[in-house]
């Protein structure tokens, strides 16, 4: 039996430390740039059950999504909507819960954008530098840049297409493997590059390994010492982990369930992998708190300066309706808003982070399955939900996808 809840409640108290202080950033890639939070319509609570729970009939285990409103001052008081939907584990048929940890996959990635341009801040890398002045001879071409590196602008191949062309298998293969970071770019570099340096954009996590292998060069340490001191620790990110190789995910969590490729095939429990393939391009554990919190703390200006900021929001296009910073997306809703964060889409887990432009509003949503594109569809729509509120007349839709630009979000 699913499970249901929607819970409205009031959040004291600052949410983060103010790090680096810096204005919030004001510059829009949209033409006349895009409401603040306080300007928005409530959230339609009711639309985002509704789309909760045409992802359970659509195969989903359960779904769960958190608002958080800073409707005066985004640290000061905080509205939160939580809705939940349906079971984090199958087999207890235990309800899922918004404080449910889980798999963050490719959200991971502005974690490791921000890592790299906090270092660019104190001057340790430059965005338009080659990588292979950093890392001798690890890249074919001294044209790839940082910054192509971080707008998936290298032309660097995606050694994931290979590793996940059968769904069930791959992920067998490699859920209990560790990966050196040299190995799953020699992956990548098997194929040639799909294009020119910065030519054009194609999603590739090969980039976001090369952004791993930087921070450590750079830092001398693992990347999961930098997340955990210059952004976990820093904003009291309680549920926030970097665990690889360890398969477990660290205390209450929900179950991720990958749909087999064979239609009518039971689904495949993969909580427990090592996420090696993926390390500084998609294993971060976290909670729809910790992430709404890291994505108004980093679109507030908290997490980096303002000149790096701006270089984190130089968008180009990525697709109907969506542009690509560093390490951050961004998705211009039907109401004419944008917003900026991330999604992840690894085995079991479909989530989607987004924040507003001055970070007051938030939405993580999560469903616990994974290659059921129908339900990553429909979970798109929490974000209209949270963003734009009630619909003012007809159903409203969002962007529709092109298939021939957005293969990153159809994987
Ligand atoms: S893919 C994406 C998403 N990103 C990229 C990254 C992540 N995740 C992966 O690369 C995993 C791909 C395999 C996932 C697997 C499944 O659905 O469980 N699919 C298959 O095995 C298909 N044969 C661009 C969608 C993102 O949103 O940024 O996370």
């Amino acid at each position: 039996m699913a499970s249901r809840t929607v819970r409205r409640s009031a959040v004291l108290g600052p949410l983060v430390l103010t790090l680096l202080a810096g204005p919030a950033h004001a510059v829009d890639g949209r033409p006349g740039g895009a409401p603040s939070a306080a300007a928005l319509p409530a959230p339609d609570t009711a639309g985002l059950t509704a789309v909760l729970r045409t992802a359970l009939t659509q195969g989903a285990p359960g779904a769960m999504a958190r608002i958080d409103d800073h409707r005066t001052a985004w640290d000061d008081h905080a509205t939160v909507y939580q809705a939940t939907e349906g079971v984090s584990d199958r087999t207890t048929r235990a309800p899922i819960g918004t404080a449910d940890r889980f798999r963050i996959g490719s959200v991971t990635k502005t974690f490791s954008a921000v890592v790299l341009l906090q270092l660019a801040a104190e001057g340790k890398v430059k965005l338009d530098t080659s990588v292979n002045r950093y890392l001798p001879g690890l890249l074919p071409d001294d044209r790839i840049t940082v910054r192509q590196v971080l707008s998936h602008r290298s032309g660097l191949y995606d050694y994931t297409y290979d590793m996940f062309a059968e769904s069930v298998s791959g992920f067998e293969a490699v859920r209990t493997k560790v990966f050196t970071y040299r190995q799953l770019v020699a992956r990548s570099l098997q194929h040639p590059l799909t294009h020119a340096p910065g030519s054009a954009y194609a999603y590739s996590n090969t980039n976001f390994v090369v952004a791993g292998l930087l921070i450590e060069k750079l830092t001398g340490h693992a990347v999961g010492t930098e997340y955990a001191n210059r952004v976990v620790k820093p904003l009291k990110l309680a549920d926030t982990f970097y665990v690889h190789p360890d398969m477990k995910i660290p205390g209450r969590h929900t179950h991720g369930y990958l749909t087999p490729d064979a239609s009518g095939a039971p689904l495949v429990d993969a909580t427990e992998q090592t996420m090696s393939w993926a390390q500084s391009a998609g294993a971060v554990i976290s909670s729809a708190r910790d992430l709404n919190t890291f994505l108004s703390a980093l679109l507030g200006g908290r997490l980096l300066p303002a000149a790096q900021l701006a270089q984190m929001e130089k968008w180009l296009p990525a697709g109907t309706g969506q542009a690509y910073g560093l390490g951050l997306r961004r998705r211009d809703l039907s109401c004419g808003v944008s917003v900026y964060g991330h999604t992840g889409a690894v085995q079991g887990f479909y989530t989607y982070a987004f924040t507003t432009k001055d970070g007051r509003r938030s939405l993580t949503a999560l469903t616990n399955t994974s290659n059921n594109g129908t339900v990553h569809q429909t979970m798109l729509r929490t974000l209209e939900s949270a963003f734009c509120g009630k619909p003012a007349t007809s159903r409203r839709t969002a962007t529709p996808p092109d298939p021939a630009v957005t293969n990153d979000l159809a994987r």
